[in-house]
């Protein structure tokens, strides 16, 4: 009987070298190991065994029955290993190959045109300010001088919305941000403020877009003169577009300011000599500004007494036209990326 032990763990050991994948080990598994296995079929005998025999032959056919067990699992676990070897070897990544081109984004010419602007008034220690571009009729017209009915209402014709909000526009300039921080300011003290932002207005052709980006400024304080306001504009301009640049300053009028004026720059193409762009005047107007109305002050709850203020503002589409030569308005939101990453890494600023 012990024989017969002997030779099932013979064979298996020659089985072993059959296999050579899963499905071939669960052969020899399921022969050996199986129901109607080799090994099983040594346990069957068993019963019939004499029983000063039966421990010799428990003893011995538990060494084989562990022999083949052991031997398959060593033999699953080569195989495993095996097969992951493999599979790591056929999907080894290259990473000395070049990687795809990354596309680099550019600021947008009226992004760069902003952060300038915001650059050399914060220098000045004035604060960004920002409003909505829905607004009331109130902010955007009543509450700077503009009242129902005012002739200069026209020159900002904007878009209305309708039925139960048609008190409300799209903001015609950005004096509305203005009027909300003059209202915000429960001291009705000194303001320094800068809104930059989107206006609207029923406009269209190369030079006037029916939207557009302005940046107005406020300035609130005791002792505030048209000094102050000349002064600090022409600080601007030099800044902006070169020291070399002559301001004037021309008498103008805004239903907001009192006295109102529009300033004038050398031309910065021909310095002031005459030329195509200035219209052989010598000179380009970039500006308007004025004092600010006592009756906008009072509407918002200052005291024109004792505070005075200057206002200024301007189209910085227009800066951005002058300063990269762009000739079509409509080009700079036409979003047509050949034109936008002309402006990319243009350090000149
Ligand atoms: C308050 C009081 C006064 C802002 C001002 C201008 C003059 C001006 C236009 C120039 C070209 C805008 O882009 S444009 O159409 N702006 O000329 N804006 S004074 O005056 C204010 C603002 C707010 C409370």
């Amino acid at each position: 009987m012990n024989e017969k032990i002997q030779l099932v763990k013979e064979s298996f050991s020659n089985d072993l070298n059959l296999i050579v994948d899963m499905k071939t080990l669960n052969d020899v598994r399921v022969s050996y190991l199986g129901k109607k296995g080799k090994v099983t079929e040594l346990s069957q005998m068993m019963k019939d065994i004499p029983n000063e025999d039966k421990k010799t032959f428990g003893m011995l056919l538990n060494e084989v029955r562990n022999y083949v067990t052991s031997e398959i699992e060593n033999k699953k676990k080569a195989l495993e290993e095996k097969a992951l070897n493999e599979k790591l070897e056929k999907e080894t990544i290259d990473i000395t190959l070049p990687s795809k081109k990354v596309k680099r984004g550019s600021k947008h010419p009226m992004t760069r045109i902003e952060e300038r602007f915001e650059d050399i008034f914060t220098s000045m220690g004035y604060t960004v300010y920002e409003g909505p571009e829905i607004e009331s009729d109130e902010n955007c017209f009543q509450k700077l001088n503009l009242p129902k009915g005012h002739a200069a209402r026209d020159a900002q014709d904007t878009f209305y919305l309708k039925d139960e909000y048609e008190n409300y526009l799209l903001r015609s300039q950005t004096s509305t941000a203005q009027v909300r921080a003059m209202e915000e300011n429960e001291e009705k003290g000194p303001l320094r403020i800068v809104c930059p932002g989107k206006v609207y207005r029923r406009d269209e052709d190369a030079t006037h877009s029916h939207q557009f980006m302005q940046i107005e400024g406020l300035v609130i304080d005791k002792d505030i003169s048209m000094a102050d306001l000349k002064g600090t504009l022409e600080l601007f301009c030099k800044k902006i577009l070169g020291e070399k640049t002559k301001v004037r300053f021309r008498p103008s009028y805004f239903p907001f300011t009192e006295p109102s004026v529009e300033v004038d720059v050398t031309c910065f193409k021909c310095g002031g000599k005459g030329c195509a762009l200035c219209k052989q005047t010598g000179w380009i107007e970039v500006l308007g500004a004025g004092m600010v109305h006592p009756n906008v002050l009072e509407m918002s709850g200052y005291d024109s007494s004792k505070y005075q203020g200057f206002a200024f503002g301007t189209g910085m589409d227009r800066f951005a036209m002058f300063k990269y030569g762009i000739t079509d308005i409509r080009t700079i939101y036409g979003n047509d990326i050949r034109f936008l990453e002309q402006f990319d890494r243009k350090d000149d600023e």
